[in-house]
C-alpha cells in the first residue's frame, strides 16, 4: 500500500523525501499544495490551510506522511526521512553509521537555516544578506562536509548510500544554481558526490519523469526560487 506525502508543489523540504521513496523503491502518492500570490500581492495558502486541521495530524505541518498500512501520520522532515529510511534500509548499517547519519542530518539543518532565512525574508533582505550567505555562512559548513567526505563515497562515511546523501545532494544541487563559483566549484568531493547521486538509475528515471519538480526550489513569495 502506498504512503501519501503531503507537501507544497516545490522542492523545499519535500524533495529528499521524494528522492528517498524513488531510490528506496517505496510506493508513494503525493498531495501537492499550491501557494499563490494574489493580484493584490497577498499570499494565498488556503489550499493547505483549509485541510491543515482536518487530516488527523498531531503536529500539523508540511511535509506530512500518511501511512495507511501502519496507521502512522507523521510530520517533521527528519522523522519522516528516518521512518522511510528504516523501511528501505537507508539509515546506516550499525549504530556507529546511524549516529554519523544523524549528525550529518543535523549539519544539513545548519546549512538550510541561513539559506531559508535569506530566501524568505523579502527581496531587500535577500540582496543585503546574499554575499554573507554565499561567501561565508554556507562555504564554512560546506568546507567541513567536503573534508568529511574526503576518501568516502557517501556523505556520512557509510558503506552504502543513506538518506542524508539525498538531503546533501538536493541542497548542493540548489546551491549550484544560487552560486556555482562559490558553492560548488571549490568543493570537488561534494561536486563528485552530487554527480554520483544524480547517476543512480532511480534518480535518472525520476528526474526524467513528469513527476519530477525541478523548480521552484522555494515557494512563490521567496526571493530566490
Ligand atoms: N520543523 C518542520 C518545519 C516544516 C516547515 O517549516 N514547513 C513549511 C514549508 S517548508 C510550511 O509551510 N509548513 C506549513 C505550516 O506551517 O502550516 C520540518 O522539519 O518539517
Amino acid at each position: 500500500m502506498a504512503v501519501t506525502l503531503g507537501y507544497w508543489h516545490i522542492r523545499g523540504l519535500g524533495q529528499p523525501i521524494r528522492y528517498l521513496c524513488e531510490v528506496g523503491g517505496i510506493k508513494y502518492s503525493e498531495r501537492l499544495y499550491t501557494a499563490k500570490i494574489l493580484d493584490d500581492g497577498q499570499v494565498d495558502c488556503s489550499d493547505w490551510l483549509d485541510e491543515k486541521e482536518t487530516l488527523g495530524l498531531d503536529f500539523p505541518n508540511l511535509p506530512y506522511l500518511i501511512d495507511d498500512a501502519s496507521g502512522l501520520k507523521l510530520t517533521q522532515t527528519g522523522t519522516i526521512l528516518e521512518y522511510l529510511a528504516r523501511r528501505c534500509d537507508k539509515l546506516g548499517e550499525d549504530p556507529a553509521e546511524q549516529i554519523r547519519v544523524r549528525m550529518v542530518w543535523d549539519v544539513t539543518c545548519d546549512l538550510r537555516t541561513p539559506y531559508i532565512r535569506a530566501c524568505y525574508g523579502g527581496l531587500a533582505h535577500f540582496e543585503a544578506t546574499r554575499s554573507m550567505l554565499v561567501e561565508k555562512q554556507l562555504p564554512a559548513i560546506l568546507a567541513r562536509l567536503e573534508k568529511y567526505l574526503d576518501g568516502h563515497e557517501w556523505v556520512a562515511q557509510t558503506k552504502h548510500l543513506t538518506y542524508v546523501d539525498l538531503v546533501v545532494y538536493d541542497l548542493v544541487d540548489q546551491f549550484a544554481v544560487l552560486d556555482e563559483d562559490l558553492l560548488l566549484k571549490p568543493f570537488p568531493n561534494l561536486a563528485a558526490h552530487r554527480d554520483r547521486v544524480a547517476a543512480l538509475p532511480a534518480m535518472v528515471a525520476y528526474r526524467q519523469s513528469s513527476a519530477f519538480i525541478d523548480r521552484p526550489f522555494n515557494n512563490p513569495f521567496a526571493a530566490f526560487k
